[in-house]
Formats: structure tokens, C-alpha cells, sequence
């Protein structure tokens, strides 16, 4: 047995007594392997082939739909009184398992038209659709053969309908991607509140997700449920995440994953997940999607009639790109399977706007060379700025952009209108004069062409000297010293950074130096755990050496563009979980780990 699967087996006897046979023969590349060494940051997501397509596409479909879903937001007690939710209602209405179990035992989503749907989201622009594939209520939307609570054993449906495969076959058609959310705490499952019954639980859950994975190939799982609470009590934790990411990366390596795999931290899978807000400027540390209602509700609620605006909606879009963020917008299915004509038509006006627009978003982030301005939006792509305009001004009125490096700009022009726009820049200020109207009054968008500086430098570094010490103190010799392309490690509980290091306690240093595309201020940005310390060109840029979970850091420093700089990073081990991470930005440079074509050894 290799050395991956007897560990494997070792941990399958451990933990859980019999995991689902589903381990594949020849361990995909990506997967990480267990143990001293292992490395659970399979890549670069900022930057990785795997989740390109995530980072380009921005805006999905969620959509909330289970046995929930047929008491369409109440439940009528049998005094008669009227008890209000969505997809907490049996939790929320404390409605009686049996009950539940009745309610959902009637559910007939007959208009389930996956077409429809699928359609819906092309319509939208949507390019990525994640369905609930089983909520906290512990429903399983497909045919999983690990329980009978699922829509063909529990409900009064065609049972020779799966409509996970449909609407995979529906989305697959249109271009676009599926991905399931599936909640970890379960309402449903008996084995689940007890932590001595737990693995039970998680058995079934992995054996569920293969399913999943097996049958419909979803490009996204999006976890939920992982917060420690009770009415059920939820034992999950972080070192269950770790297996889980471990193991949906083991059934599949170019799955995208959410935070909520673990405990939501930004050590946790690939994406992080504000819900029901946005950002107020882009993310540090992690890939991000704001996941929003289009009322006040997930599952569908007859009675929430609280719909956003379409303008509302556009606008977070935009922002939204402006900050490398995704937007995962919801929808609910009612009882019978339709969504609402409320959100159809909502998503309607989003996609026209984006048909003119779209530049402004697909492929878009953070525009980096300019600072968001109070009158709208930027993103950039290549060498264009998408100025989203939502105060478009009067006759005459010009738009202010400050901006934040040397770049010259060399065209301007109003996507889907053929007026003539002057934009120039006088010291740090560019300023836009269009000479027409808006073209919608949700964001008419200016396309800024700019020239900027070009990388200087060889860009022929190989990464940094790296040691590393069986202890936390940096004491002895090193056990290991090589060469390191980057710093990109998430060692989490189990791993470290070489098989002869164990997982705790050990100390890192890298040094070299670093060379610079560009004259100007570079962000570093850490993610460590249990300590760092970071100096560029002699100074101490970051400096947190009490001992923490996984944290996030940043510090600025000037550069001077072809220069190489002496870098020095610190990282102590001490107990516990581990990582560290070093990532750059700049006005020119979109956040990175530091690549190691840009790092020379010592
Ligand atoms: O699936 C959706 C929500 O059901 C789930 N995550 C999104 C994607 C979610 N879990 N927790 N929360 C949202 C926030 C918790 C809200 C609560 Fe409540 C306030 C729980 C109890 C009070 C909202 C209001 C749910 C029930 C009443």
C-alpha cells in the first residue's frame, strides 16, 4: 500500500469506522497527501488554471429549493395561528418531525422546467448556477441511495425524476456550470447531534457527497451549516473540515470550494462567503463571493414581497466586480418548482443591462490604478478601466477618478452609445467629459483605454532559501533547507513542511530577495498561524509574533522597479493548526502569491 493510502486506511480506522470506498486507485496531482508534508494549498487559487473560470465568470444563480419549499414560507399550526419562515420553518416554527415528515412526504414539484431555470440564469448572464442539494433540514434533491429523506423516497414527485440531473443537462446546454450546496448540520439525521454518534453522520454525509460528485461532476460544492450552534447541536469542527477539503479534493482536484467547508476562516477552501453583504473594498487573503437574496428571503416566502430593485441589484454587480468578488444571487423555487415572476424579470433586466455592459464585469476585478470613486464603479481588464456611472452627470459635468500609478490614458468611450468622451489626466486626477446622455439609468458604463508602465526586471528567480527547524524557536541547525518557488502553505493540523519536520512545533525562514515589476507602493500580505515576521529591504513590514489562528496581515513598502530587494519572512509553528502564506499587490499587480519567477535565493 502506498504511503498515502495506508495513512489513509489508518485515519478511515481512527475516525471513522468504515469510509464509503471511494478513494480513487491513482491519487489525482492536485490532492494532498496526509501527514509531515503534506500541503493542503493545492495551488495559487488567485491565480490557478482551476479556478479561472470562477474568478472570470463573477455572477451565479443560487438557487434555495427543498421540502421546505412546498409550505411556501407557513406553516398553519393546528390552533390555526400562522407561523412565518422560509427555509428555517421547521426549526423557527418548531413544527413537529412528523408533521414535517408529512409536509414533505405531499411535496409535488410537478413544474420543476430545469429548462426554465437554466434559461432564466443565460438570461440573467448568470454563468454558474449552485443548487441546494440538501439543506439544514437534511432533504436530499436527488436520489441518494444513503437515506430515504429525499425527494424520490419522501414526496409525492415522479419518483423517475432526478432534477439535479436535469438541470445539470439544462445548464450544460447553455454553457454554464453547476455546483451544490450542501448544509453539514442536519436536522434530520439522528446520529448528527452527538458527537459519539457523529462519524455515523459524517459517513453518510461523505458517501452523499460522492454521489454528488460521482453523478452530476459539480463544478462548486458550497458547504453551509458549519458554525457551531444547537436545536440540533452542531459538533462540527475544524479539524473535520480539514478531512472534508481533503476529501471532495481527493473524489475531484478542480472543485471549487467555500470557506464553510471548515469554520469559514480564510485558511478554509478556496472562497470566502459574505452573505447578505458586500465587501466595502476588495478582500484580503482569499477569493470571494457575497451570496444575496432578491428579496428577504432564500426559500421561497409568499408573503416576502420585498423585492430589490433591478438598479439595487446591477449596481451591487458592478461593485461587486470592482472588488474581485463573485455575486451568487438567489432564487426560490415555490412548491410546485417555478420561480417566482418577480426574480425572472429581475434577472431579465440585470442581463440586458449586461449584454451592453458585460465588459464591465466578466473577467473584471479591482481596478488597482485607480480609487473607487463615489459616483459609481471601476473594474479593469487588460488594459481597459470600466468606469460604471450611476450619476451620469448633467451637460457639461465631467466624472473625477483619482488615480494611484503613472498610467496614461489613450481612449475613452461609452459602451453601447457612439458619443464622443473626453478623458485626460492632469497630475493624479483623470477627468471624464462625455458628450451625451447616459445609456441606462441604472449605470452607464465608460471604457477607459490606459496605458501603463511595463514590468521591469529579469524575472528569472527560482523562490527563496528556505529553512526549517524541528522546534518553534529557531534553534540548531535546520533539518531542511532547499529552495521554496513561493510561500504558499496551508500545513493545517496535520501537515508540515517536509516528512522529516513533524506537524508541531517547527520554524520557517525564507530569505532573498525580491524583485519589483514596478516603482511603487507593494502590499504584502500574510496569512500565518502560529507567528510571522516579515522584512523588506532591512525594515520590519509585518509583525505578528503572538502566537494565532490562522490571521491575516498586511504591510506597505515602496519599491523601486527592476531593484531587488532583500526579503526575509519569519513563520513559527507552536501548536495547532499551521500556515503561512505571502501574497503581493500593487496599483499593476492584482493580488498574488508572490510567483517565483520575482524571488531570488539568498
Ligand atoms: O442557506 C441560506 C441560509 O438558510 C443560511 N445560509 C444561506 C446561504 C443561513 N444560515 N444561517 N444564516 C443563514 C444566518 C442565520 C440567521 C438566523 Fe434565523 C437568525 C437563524 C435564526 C435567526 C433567519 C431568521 C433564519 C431563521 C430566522
Amino acid at each position: 500500500m502506498s504511503r498515502r493510502h495506508w495513512l489513509i486506511a489508518a485515519l478511515t480506522l481512527l475516525t471513522v469506522t468504515t469510509l464509503p470506498a471511494t478513494l480513487p486507485a491513482t491519487p489525482a496531482t492536485a490532492a494532498p497527501q496526509e501527514g509531515p508534508g503534506a500541503n493542503y494549498a493545492v495551488d495559487d487559487a488567485f491565480t490557478a488554471d482551476r479556478t479561472q473560470w470562477w474568478r472570470d465568470d463573477r455572477f451565479g444563480m443560487f438557487i434555495h429549493f427543498g421540502a421546505y419549499s412546498n409550505l411556501e414560507g407557513e406553516y398553519t399550526r393546528p390552533d390555526g395561528t400562522v407561523c412565518r419562515n422560509a427555509e428555517w420553518i421547521q426549526r423557527e416554527c418548531q413544527i413537529p418531525k412528523e408533521d414535517y415528515e408529512r409536509i414533505a412526504a405531499d411535496f409535488d414539484p410537478a413544474g420543476f422546467d430545469a429548462d426554465a431555470i437554466a434559461q432564466a440564469a443565460a438570461d440573467a448572464g448568470q454563468k454558474y448556477v449552485v443548487i441546494t442539494s440538501k439543506h439544514h433540514e437534511g432533504y436530499a434533491m436527488w436520489p441518494t441511495e444513503v437515506n430515504d429523506w429525499n425527494l424520490r423516497d419522501h414526496s409525492s414527485f415522479d419518483p423517475t425524476r432526478d432534477i439535479l440531473a436535469e438541470l445539470k443537462a439544462a445548464t450544460e446546454k447553455r454553457g454554464i456550470k453547476l455546483g451544490f450546496y450542501y448544509s453539514i448540520w442536519d436536522w434530520h439525521d439522528p446520529d448528527f447531534p452527538d458527537p459519539a454518534t457523529f462519524p455515523r453522520y459524517e459517513q453518510r454525509m461523505y458517501a452523499q457527497l460522492k454521489e454528488l460528485v460521482d453523478n452530476y461532476d459539480p463544478a462548486v460544492l458550497w458547504f453551509d451549516g458549519e458554525w457551531s450552534t444547537d436545536r440540533p447541536n452542531n459538533p462540527w469542527t475544524d479539524r473535520d473540515g480539514e478531512r472534508l477539503e481533503a476529501y471532495v479534493r481527493s473524489l475531484s482536484p478542480d472543485i471549487v470550494i467555500n470557506n464553510r467547508v471548515g469554520k469559514r476562516r480564510v485558511v478554509d477552501g478556496d472562497t470566502g462567503t459574505p452573505e447578505q453583504e458586500i465587501p466595502d473594498a476588495p478582500v484580503a487573503g482569499q477569493l470571494w463571493e457575497s451570496c444575496m437574496t432578491l428579496n428577504g428571503s432564500w426559500g421561497f416566502a409568499r408573503w416576502d414581497t420585498n423585492w430589490k430593485s433591478p438598479t439595487e441589484l446591477t449596481r451591487n454587480l458592478a461593485g461587486i466586480a470592482g472588488r474581485s468578488g463573485n455575486y451568487l444571487l438567489n432564487v426560490g423555487p415555490d412548491a410546485t418548482g417555478r420561480i417566482p415572476a418577480e426574480s425572472v424579470s429581475r434577472l431579465r433586466t440585470m442581463g440586458d443591462w449586461l449584454r451592453t455592459n458585460g465588459r464591465a464585469v466578466y473577467g473584471a476585478h479591482a481596478p488597482g490604478i485607480v480609487a473607487e470613486p463615489a459616483w459609481g464603479a471601476v473594474s479593469r481588464r487588460g488594459d481597459r478601466l470600466y468606469a460604471s456611472v450611476y450619476d451620469w452627470p448633467a451637460t457639461g459635468g465631467s466624472l473625477r477618478l483619482d488615480a494611484l500609478a503613472p498610467f496614461q490614458v489613450t481612449g475613452a468611450r461609452v459602451l453601447g452609445s457612439d458619443q464622443r468622451v473626453d478623458a485626460r489626466r492632469d497630475g493624479d486626477v483623470v477627468t471624464i467629459t462625455p458628450s451625451g446622455g447616459p445609456t441606462s439609468d441604472i449605470a452607464t458604463v465608460v471604457e477607459l483605454t490606459v496605458r501603463t508602465a511595463r514590468p521591469a526586471g529579469a524575472a528569472r528567480g527560482t523562490g527563496l532559501s528556505a529553512s526549517f527547524w524541528p522546534n518553534a524557536t529557531f534553534t540548531g541547525d535546520p533539518t531542511v533547507t532547499r529552495t521554496d518557488p513561493g510561500v504558499n502553505y496551508n500545513w493545517k493540523y496535520t501537515g508540515s513542511p517536509d516528512p522529516a519536520i513533524p506537524a508541531e512545533p517547527f520554524s520557517s525562514v525564507w530569505t532573498g530577495q525580491v524583485e519589483a515589476p514596478f516603482t511603487e507602493t507593494y502590499t504584502f500580505t500574510t496569512v500565518s498561524d502560529d507567528t510571522v515576521r516579515l522584512w523588506v529591504d532591512g525594515r520590519l513590514v509585518i509583525d505578528n509574533t503572538t502566537p494565532h489562528g490562522p490571521t491575516v496581515d498586511q504591510g506597505t513598502i515602496a519599491l523601486r522597479a527592476g531593484h531587488r530587494h532583500a526579503i526575509r519572512l519569519e513563520q513559527t509553528e507552536q501548536g495547532g493548526e499551521a500556515s503561512m502564506k505571502l501574497i503581493w499587490s500593487s496599483p499593476n499587480i492584482a493580488q498574488e502569491v508572490v510567483p517565483a519567477a520575482r524571488l531570488y535565493r539568498a
